[in-house]
């Protein structure tokens, strides 16, 4: 049955009111560090504070939503830094998108594209900023603009990365006593492989209840590394082994899949959906990392576990470190797939002393909640922002 011209007309008046409320009138990105509970090592980089850019976007109707790009002790995990990311969103992303209506993502997506050239980190803060304000304009969680989140709560892992073995099984152990954490990740790469040997072997005899364990290597191995380590990563029973060569080797990733029966993660070797198709289509490992960071918006991240699935990998939800703002980000599209067999990693909000929200997320039972408000589900606390700007 057609519907009346009345009910017509006044669909495309709540459209066209929609379009202008939500017009963006102003977008802002400060600079913000938070110190961390400890050092945290990767193979490239080492840092005991985190810093990430707090995005705001301000529509016509008066509603701010707010987004975080993050990055991992300057721009060594990927090539943005906070200062580039300021001024990519200060001076090329907010121009481009002033007046255009954030009830048009599709839009707001292409913009950006047009704008600029990668820099996704920033693209992703700008993104979930304009989502978080259009949802919360229509009183919906930003869930819905996915489907729906289908699950309140996702595993999450905890991640052992200070390089000091004793202080490792401290942690691990209080993390399993207080029930917050059972599967653990353990960054390897910034000491010999015999010595990251050694931690594992002393967090496997020590911590014997840990249950899943994944290692991260950060690029840092060769393939004569991987012949000749994997098979003590299997005696130790390693789950799940993550990016161990350089991310432009999809055929030693491949080659290595190839000679071990632990499964391996592609991370940093694939951030467009074309290189997650040709990794999976080469067999460069089993499981991807979904990462805001690599997919540049969460329109492109939920695209980007469909084509990895399509691919053939099974799910994991990935993280760059980020707190409430950014996790809540992430769980607002993992909670919405219909599959995600590693579970997350998003316990960065834990890893800082201080949080910049006013409900931080719910860790408990080896689980963090899917926070559940209209748009992102956290609120800024102001005075904490005011106290993490970073001084000029
Ligand atoms: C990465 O490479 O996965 C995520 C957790 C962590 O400890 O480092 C990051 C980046
Ligand atoms: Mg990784």
């Amino acid at each position: 049955m057609t519907p009346p011209a009345a009910e017509i007309a006044e669909a495309i008046s709540f459209d066209q009111n929609l379009t202008c409320q939500t017009a963006i009138r102003e977008i802002r990105a400060q600079i913000l560090t938070l110190p961390s509970i400890r050092a945290h090592r990767l193979s490239n980089t080492e840092f005991t504070s985190r810093e990430f850019v707090l995005v705001r976007v301000l529509l016509a109707n008066g509603i701010e939503g707010i987004g975080e790009a993050a990055v991992l002790g300057g721009p060594r995990w990927a090539e943005e830094s906070v200062e580039s990311i300021q001024a990519a969103v200060e001076r090329y992303l907010a121009p481009a998108l002033i007046g255009c209506p954030a009830a048009r993502p599709a839009e707001v997506a292409a913009r950006m594209a047009k704008a600029a050239f990668r820099n996704n980190s920033a693209k992703g803060a700008v993104e979930t900023a304009v989502l978080d304000a259009f949802t919360r304009t229509l009183d919906v969680p930003l869930a819905t603009m996915f489907g729906g989140a289908q699950v309140n709560k996702l595993p999450v892992l905890w991640a052992l990365a200070s390089g000091d073995a004793d202080q490792e099984v401290e942690e691990a152990r209080a993390k399993l006593a207080a029930r917050e954490h059972r599967d653990f990740k353990i960054k390897l790469g910034f000491a010999s492989p015999v010595e990251d040997l050694r931690r594992l072997q002393k967090l496997r005899d020590e911590v014997p209840e840990m249950r899943r364990l994944i290692v991260d290597v950060n690029q840092a191995w060769s393939e004569a590394d991987c012949r000749r380590y994997l098979p003590a990563l299997q005696e130790l029973k390693v789950d799940l082994i993550e990016q161990p060569l350089p991310g432009d080797d999809f055929e030693g990733m491949a080659r290595v899949a190839r000679q071990t029966q632990i499964p391996l993660m592609v991370d940093e070797a694939a951030f467009s959906n074309r290189e997650i198709s040709r990794a999976g289509a080469m067999g460069c490992g089993s499981v991807y990392s979904l990462k805001l960071v690599k997919s540049g918006g969460l329109l492109a991240l939920s695209h980007a576990a469909r084509v990895a699935e399509a691919a053939g990998f099974e799910l994991y939800g990935g993280c760059l470190l980020e707190g409430s703002i950014g996790a809540a980000a992430h769980l607002a599209v993992f909670g919405t797939l219909p599959q995600l067999a590693w579970g997350c990693e998003h316990f960065g909000p834990r890893l800082h002393v201080s949080e910049i929200v006013r409900d931080p997320l719910v860790f408990e039972e080896f689980h963090v909640h899917v926070p559940q408000g209209p748009g992102l589900g956290v609120e800024l606390d102001e005075d904490q922002v005011r106290d993490a700007l970073r001084p000029d």
